[in-house]
């Protein structure tokens, strides 16, 4: 008999995305739950048994009690035996109190599909004679400097069960913390607790690598959809199966759909304004978070081109931040207006506007000399 996972973290439920503009705001706090909503029905549809969700569902121990709601009528939809929620660093479990769990513990309490990991003991599940065992290793802070797995090191396993470590913290090798500082595990000390497989969450990027195989030891889900321009992945999730008390194969999912690009130009001559143009036609304006930095040197005619250009694609995109960096082009009208023929500025000047091969010399000049010329 198969058993099937479903395998997510990092959904950061209730992000609030400050450095962007409202709309994009309303947009990717929006999308959170639809790639959430996307995965519960990919999960059904390939009929599931788990729905995991190892760690930082949200992104806070104080988000909103409307957005708890809604999570919970997500996660609802599973159609499998049950979703397991561990709590990760962002939305931590330090005791009933703890704001998050309180209220979600009281939406979710009418549903008996979902579960909460809170305490350091297995959850044992029987299907079709086979025993799957999971081991919870909850965060109880935002940070820490141990990892929370020890206590599986003394803990009563069946060795002939499916046993599955569910996680939350930076993993040596994978992450980026050299200051211990969430938890940190060894790839070593995960392999030698005796487990099949472990879930875990925090670092935002999945590992393994590839999308598709038959051995792993640890899978690092990914958020499920990209948190910034630095997420270089489409969104991730794992889709498990086990057999035998054995990983069988593993297949990355992808239910993200909202994608950042940023594309950071120098532009010299209307031909770059036009191949900036293409390139943003290029994408989707309704799922892409568009971010344009642009520098260079125009001219006012070109400049112009540039700010209607700039219009076209505003109009379009949902969202869209522009960094303008633009400088006026020095043209020989410019240096014949400023400078008498002969004198050395505009021997030098002509000169640099000459050389194609350096097109923003004669701009650097034309400012080195302003600004001499100036104090
Ligand atoms: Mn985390």
């Amino acid at each position: 008999m198969t058993i099937r996972i479903v395998h997510t973290a990092d959904n950061h439920i209730g992000m609030p995305f400050r450095q962007h503009g409202d709309e994009a705001r309303k947009q990717l706090l929006e999308e959170r739950f639809e790639a959430l909503e996307r995965l519960i029905e990919t999960a059904n549809d390939s009929h599931a048994d788990f729905f995991i969700i190892s760690g930082d569902l949200f992104d806070s121990t104080r988000v909103k009690t409307p957005y708890i709601e809604r999570t919970v009528g997500i996660l609802n939809k599973f159609s499998g035996t049950s979703v397991l929620v561990l709590p990760g660093n962002h939305d931590f479990y330090a005791g009933d109190d703890t704001e998050v769990w309180k209220r979600f513990h009281k939406v979710s309490s009418e549903f008996s599909n979902i579960e909460l990991l809170t305490t350091t003991s297995v959850v044992t599940f029987e299907m079709s004679g086979e025993t799957i065992q999971f081991f919870p290793c909850p965060c109880p802070s935002k940070t820490g400097k141990d990892p929370m797995t020890s206590w599986i090191a003394n803990a009563e396993k069946n060795l002939s069960a499916l046993r599955i470590g569910i996680a939350h913290g930076n993993v040596t090798g994978l992450g980026l913390d050299a200051n211990d500082r969430y938890f940190t595990m060894t790839m070593p000390d995960l392999e030698a607790i005796g487990l099949t497989t472990w879930l875990l969450g925090h670092i935002h990027v999945p590992f393994p690598t590839t999308s598709s195989g038959s051995k792993s030891q640890l899978f690092m889900a990914g958020t499920h959809t990209p948190d910034s321009v630095r997420c270089k992945h489409p969104g991730s999730a794992w889709l498990l199966d086990f057999e035998q008390s054995q990983l069988k194969s593993y297949k990355r999912l992808s239910p993200g759909k909202i994608r950042f690009v940023r594309i950071d130009r120098t532009l010299h001559t209307i031909n770059d304004i036009s191949e900036l143009q293409k390139t943003c036609d290029s994408l989707d304006p309704d799922t892409v978070i568009l971010d344009l930095k642009l520098s260079g040197q125009l001219s006012t005619e070109e400049q112009n081109e540039l700010h209607q250009s700039i219009q076209k694609v505003q109009k379009l995109f949902r969202t869209c931040t522009v960094d303008l960096d633009i400088k006026n082009k020095i043209d020989s009208d410019t240096i014949a207006t400023l400078y008498p023929q002969g004198t050395l500025a505009e021997r030098l000047l002509s000169t640099l506007l000459a050389d194609n091969q350096h097109p923003n010399d004669v701009t650097l000049a034309h400012d080195l000399i302003q600004e001499i010329s100036i104090s």
